[in-house]
């Protein structure tokens, strides 16, 4: 069993580095832009057809997995995880970024199986880094091992979050309170960074770039592959409240240490979205 999972690894990062290249021309081209949920949410013509290479080579290898992409989704497939062998693919994570030239761009694809991911990937196509974690095979940067900070301390990290692409006034007051409770006079963050990319930041939490992320409203596609870079590197993902991960519930917290996570959570005002 773990020997296909092997193949499956492999041939995760053989896709990851062909859409990485069909990225990479498009990204300092003109591109056409088109709007989703709302007038900042984005997508190009390069999401699509990246999204429909991904899927077509992993289906050829493995006709009978199951597929979820966030260009799938946005089209009107069902989005449904099942204990089958799934594919959960985003194309282009950090959409706006690519739009604007803003060098944060990664192709983000995991396996999950019975439920839980054996596989992920996460390649910026713009700097050329592979993240990649395999269950039990530990988490790594272009081949080389990556591990969490181990940081504990609210107020000796650097918190990661997003401000989302959705413009609603409840969410937006949500986004701007939770940031202003970890920027304060009394027990403050070093600082907070948004790299535009859910799957980046939780690479970037896996390697001790930054010690935590978090963000209510992201979709399976985003965190998926992350999930696993995150937890191969020694770090904790959790829900929001401080409770167990959940996928599909459009919440993630992400950290060097439970310790972290759970002071996080506690700091936090809960949002609930429509689940995956
Ligand atoms: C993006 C996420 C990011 C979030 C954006 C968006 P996309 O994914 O990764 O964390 O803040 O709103 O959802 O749409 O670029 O694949």
């Amino acid at each position: 069993k773990t020997e296909s999972w092997d193949v499956c690894f492999d041939a995760a990062v053989e896709v990851a580095r062909k859409a990485g290249e069909e990225i990479r021309s498009a990204f300092s081209s003109e591109k056409r832009i088109e709007t989703k949920s709302c007038a900042v949410d984005l997508v190009t013509e390069t999401d699509q057809k990246v999204e429909k290479m991904i899927i077509s080579t992993l289906r050829e290898k493995f006709p009978t997995h199951s597929f979820i992409g966030e260009e799938s989704a946005a089209a009107g497939e069902k989005v449904e995880l099942t204990d089958n062998p799934t594919w959960i693919i985003d194309p282009v994570d950090g959409t706006t970024n690519f739009v604007h030239g803003f060098p944060f761009v990664a192709v983000s694809i995991a396996l999950s199986v019975n439920k839980e991911v054996v596989v992920g990937v996460v390649y910026n196509a713009i700097l050329d880094q592979m993240f990649t974690g395999q269950l039990g095979k530990g988490a790594f940067m272009n081949g080389k091992p990556i591990h969490v900070s181990g940081q504990e301390e609210l107020s000796q990290s650097l918190l990661i979050s997003e401000f989302g692409s959705s413009r609603d006034k409840e969410k937006m007051d949500l986004v701007f309170s939770n940031l202003g409770s970890f920027l304060n006079e009394n027990n403050s963050a070093h600082g907070v960074r948004s790299m535009g990319s859910a799957a980046l930041n939780m690479s970037h939490v896996a390697c001790g770039g930054g010690d935590a992320y978090f963000e209510f409203g992201i979709h399976c596609w985003d965190v998926a592959a992350g999930y696993l870079v995150v937890k191969e590197a020694g770090g904790v993902t959790l829900d929001t409240t401080g409770g167990p991960f959940d996928m599909m519930s459009r919440r993630v917290l992400c950290a060097s240490s439970v310790k972290l996570a759970r002071t996080i959570a506690e700091g936090l005002t809960q949002m609930e979205l429509e689940r995956d």
